[in-house]
């Protein structure tokens, strides 16, 4: 059963089948750290250590082509070394995400989540490109998810399943994130279903609930990896003043533009994080 479009199947057996799949293909049994790399970041894997293997992602079971230009449609292995006598670590990089939008289901939107959490992953880097609410953080600037208000009126659990998310992205890794950055700013991602951007009252109705960055992506995965068990680190990448907050209308040519621009330096943030992430991970229990 590997169709995750019928109810009938139990979308943690594909997991375990992609999560199979990928460890054959990889050649690696497990995976330690999961990275999900939205617009704007796709160059940060290239920084992290030596690329043990790379397929198309919708090779991998439950998988679905990308739809987005500007999205990379490749799963890596990595393996970063470890320093001063920390362990080596195999982080698994998703160069793709299906997108809500897309129309093709909520459990194809966490299936990767829940792919990397099968293969072993404690701990999963969500990161994006989104709108920005505050005029401080100018296109290219980087965020820290503090929390996330999902306005997307779905969930990716299914049945009576409760699961707490008072501290969905961890006060223990936005640490971790400020070691490494100290000026990294923090905010409240809100998740609209898209794909079309905000209109300004929209813009102002996220602000006064206490949003600061707007996306169409990240809250459903989040919520599907803390179910799944993993401690979760969101960093979002302003690409855009959100609309009505800049006197411009937005274009996807400007996301994809003020991404590149921002590449290098916020690829360096992420590997940095990451290699942090490693040496706390290995030591902590999520459980
Ligand atoms: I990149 O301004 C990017 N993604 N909803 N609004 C929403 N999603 C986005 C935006 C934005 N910019």
């Amino acid at each position: 059963m590997t169709d995750l479009d019928d109810p009938q199947t139990d979308p943690f057996d594909v997991a375990r089948l992609a999560a199979a799949y990928l460890a054959e293909r990889t050649g690696v049994e497990r995976h330690d750290v999961a990275l999900v790399l939205g617009s704007g970041w796709g160059g940060a894997a290239d920084l992290l250590g030596e690329t043990v293997a790379e397929l198309p992602s919708h090779e991998i079971p439950g998988f679905s082509a990308p739809a987005v230009m500007g999205h990379v449609g490749t799963t890596r292995s990595i393996l970063v070394r470890g320093e001063d006598g920390a362990p080596d670590r195999h982080v698994l990089v998703l160069g793709s995400r299906t997108h809500l939008y897309e129309g093709r289901g909520v459990r194809r939107v966490v299936h990767g989540v829940r792919t990397a959490a099968a293969a072993g992953a404690r701990t999963i880097v969500l990161t994006n490109g989104c709108g920005g609410l505050n005029t401080a953080w100018a296109p290219g600037t980087p965020v820290l998810i503090r929390d996330h208000i999902n306005l997307t009126a779905t969930s990716p659990l299914e049945g009576a399943t409760f699961i707490d998310l008072t501290d969905l992205y961890t006060q223990r890794l936005r640490d971790v994130a400020h070691a490494v950055d100290p000026s990294l700013a923090e905010g409240v991602y809100v998740q609209f279903p898209g794909p079309h951007y905000e209109t300004p009252a929209e813009v102002t109705m996220a602000g006064r609930m206490g949003g600061d960055l707007v996306g169409m992506s990240t809250t459903l995965e989040a919520i599907a990896a803390r179910q799944a068990g993993m401690e979760v680190l969101g960093l979002s990448l302003v690409t855009n003043l959100a609309a009505g907050i800049s006197p411009v209308p937005l274009s996807h040519q400007e996301v994809i533009e003020a991404g590149q621009a921002a590449g290098p330096r916020i690829s360096a943030l992420l590997a940095s994080i990451v290699r942090c992430l490693d040496d706390v991970a290995a030591t902590t229990s999520v459980d």
